[in-house]
């Protein structure tokens, strides 16, 4: 992610620019068998975690098969963005430092009745199922991986909004004694905690999934460990993680970066080819892993679940 503003005198461009660490991946890459062992998975936290049991999940024959290869663990793995550990891809190291257990996700606003539930007690009230979801990041990579988790609409049935909730707003924890990048003077322009938001009738689409997993295991702490969301026709940065709250409010939620940069990224974010960045195309993507380039297609490709969302909503800035 890049922020447009200027703002050289608090980030340095290179440590931001998505593209430079597109070549130096790309480099590492063409490096061959030599790099990939730089990329080697680290001893995943599985057998420590308490949900580990409920792995692997019953895969979901509706979401079997993205059409495209699963991205190898080891890549996605170690080529994260989670600006809590820093702005590289390489955070997968410092995200260790984040305690995942005690976690408590509190529900609030408006709900019958607002709470702050042990992530555990969350677990054993939803049924793990495994999807497999293509994920394009709107710095034009994808991958496509292999997630555990529950539907969110099954979250909103537990936490009951009343009728007053237009919106979900989720947030990330803000804890700068472990997060490096929350820590005061390394990048304290960034507004944390990191939000973001749906409103209600994309929280009902069959689509988004509450993500407890990944690769048939509890998710390490670099895809954000214990509960992040994915919704698959968005560009990733909506797909938040580390939650610790969902709100259900009447407004509009602002996210983390169209704090950050309004002319740039907006509320919706819905994948589209023809809307370019301001400053890059969105035509296509680079595939993780394998330095291939593909077209981009509208809505990630799941038009059919969810163009419907959007009828009506042609006057708003749908794709960015
Ligand atoms: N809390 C938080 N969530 C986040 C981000 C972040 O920096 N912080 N980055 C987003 C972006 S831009 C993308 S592409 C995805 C990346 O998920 P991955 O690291 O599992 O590939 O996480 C999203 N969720
Ligand atoms: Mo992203």
């Amino acid at each position: 992610m890049l922020i447009k503003r200027n703002r050289g005198w608090e980030i340095p461009e290179a440590r931001v620019t998505p593209e430079h660490v597109f070549f130096s991946r790309r480099r590492l890459m063409a490096a061959g068998a030599g790099a990939m062992a730089l990329a080697a998975v680290k001893p995943a936290r599985a057998e420590t975690d308490p949900s580990a049991a409920l792995y692997p999940a019953k895969p979901n024959p509706a979401f079997g098969d993205a059409g495209r290869p699963v991205t190898a663990e080891a890549d996605n793995a170690n080529f994260n963005n989670y600006y809590e550990f820093g702005t590289s891809k390489q955070i997968a190291d410092a995200a260790r430092a984040l305690p995942v257990r005690p976690w408590t996700i509190t529900i609030d606003g408006e709900v019958e009745k607002p709470a702050t539930i042990a992530i555990d007690d969350l677990f054993r009230q939803v049924t793990f199922e495994e999807r497999i979801y293509r994920h394009r990041c709107v710095e034009a990579w994808s991958m496509v991986v292999p997630w555990t988790g529950f539907p969110l609409s099954r979250l909103v049935e537990i936490a009951r909004p009343t009728s007053n909730a237009r919106y979900l707003r989720f947030e990330t924890f803000n804890k700068p004694e472990v997060a490096v990048g929350q820590k005061d003077g390394l990048f304290t322009s960034f507004p944390w905690p990191y939000v973001e938001g749906v409103t209600m009738a994309e929280a009902m689409n069959e689509l988004p999934l509450m993500v407890t997993g990944a690769y048939g295991k509890p998710l390490p702490n670099s895809m954000g460990a214990p509960l992040r969301l994915h919704l698959p026709w968005k560009y990733g940065f909506k797909s938040i993680k580390g939650i610790v709250k969902v709100s259900f409010v009447a407004e509009r939620p602002v996210s983390f970066w169209e704090q950050l940069g309004p002319e740039e990224y907006g509320f919706w974010a819905n994948v589209n080819p023809e809307v370019a960045h301001p400053r890059w195309s969105q035509a296509s993507e680079e595939v993780l892993g394998t330095g291939e380039r593909i077209p981009t297609v509208l809505f990630n490709g799941y038009g059919a679940q969810v163009a419907g969302l959007y009828k009506g909503l042609e006057s708003e800035k749908l794709y960015m």
